[in-house]
């Protein structure tokens, strides 16, 4: 078995990480500063996108956060990270809902980029307003956002949810934060935010 991670500890990376913790498989990581390090020939064989995160796994590709959430849960179903496939409906539905709709509409927040009534049809996310409004519909008074286990969809919708009030594109709120603190003092993601915080300074926004 052979599995490489392709980061920088500033980045989205830390959701793979954590995720690559929680399945307990072993792994290699391999650091790419911004710049010429992720932009150079060897990098885009793997992500022509030149962007980090990615994974290879045994010779294969994933890149794209969500969608390596989804191989890794599925790639090691001892770790108990994706419901069985009879129940996989709302998991499906807001892991798409977290790295598209989401993702867009946090990004052009963050960018000042103001959508009108008439072009937020045209949208996929609509509204920050109302998107905003379902991402933390997901948000549990207890236990995890598919009920009682803990999933995949916890480390990848969560995390968004987690830099967003970070970022201050979102305000935190007693729920939340509850919810945030459960879910961010298991095991692997506190050793998830070791291993990338220790990494930072070499390799953080260092430029190649
Ligand atoms: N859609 C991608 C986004 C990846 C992404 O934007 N990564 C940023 C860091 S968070 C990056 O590598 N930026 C480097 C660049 O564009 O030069 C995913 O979900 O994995």
């Amino acid at each position: 078995m052979s599995l490489v991670f392709y980061t920088n500890p500033m980045s989205r990376g830390r959701i793979i990480r954590w995720m690559l913790e929680e399945t307990g498989a072993p792994y290699e990581t391999v650091f790419l500063r911004y710049g010429e390090e992720m932009n150079g020939p060897d990098y885009a064989a793997i992500n022509p996108m030149r962007k980090v995160p990615a994974i290879v796994h045994n010779g294969q590709i994933v890149t794209e956060c969500g969608a390596i959430c989804l191989y890794l849960a599925d790639a090691f179903p001892e770790a108990g990270l994706a419901p069985p496939l009879a129940e996989r409906a709302s998991y499906y539905r807001w892991m798409m809902f977290a790295a598209g709709p989401w993702e867009q509409a946090n990004v052009n927040a963050a960018l000042g980029v103001n959508v009108t009534p008439e072009q937020s049809r045209m949208a996929g996310y609509g509204t920050f307003d109302r998107a905003l409004d379902v991402l933390l519909s997901l948000v549990p008074d207890t236990g995890y956002m598919l009920g009682d286990r803990f999933s995949a969809l916890d480390v990848y919708a969560g995390s968004h949810i987690g830099w967003a009030i970070e970022f201050g594109s979102i305000p935190a709120n007693a729920k939340v934060d509850a919810y945030l603190k459960r879910i961010r003092a298991r095991p692997a993601a506190r050793r998830a935010v070791e291993l990338d915080d220790a990494a930072t300074a070499e390799y953080g926004l260092v430029r190649s």
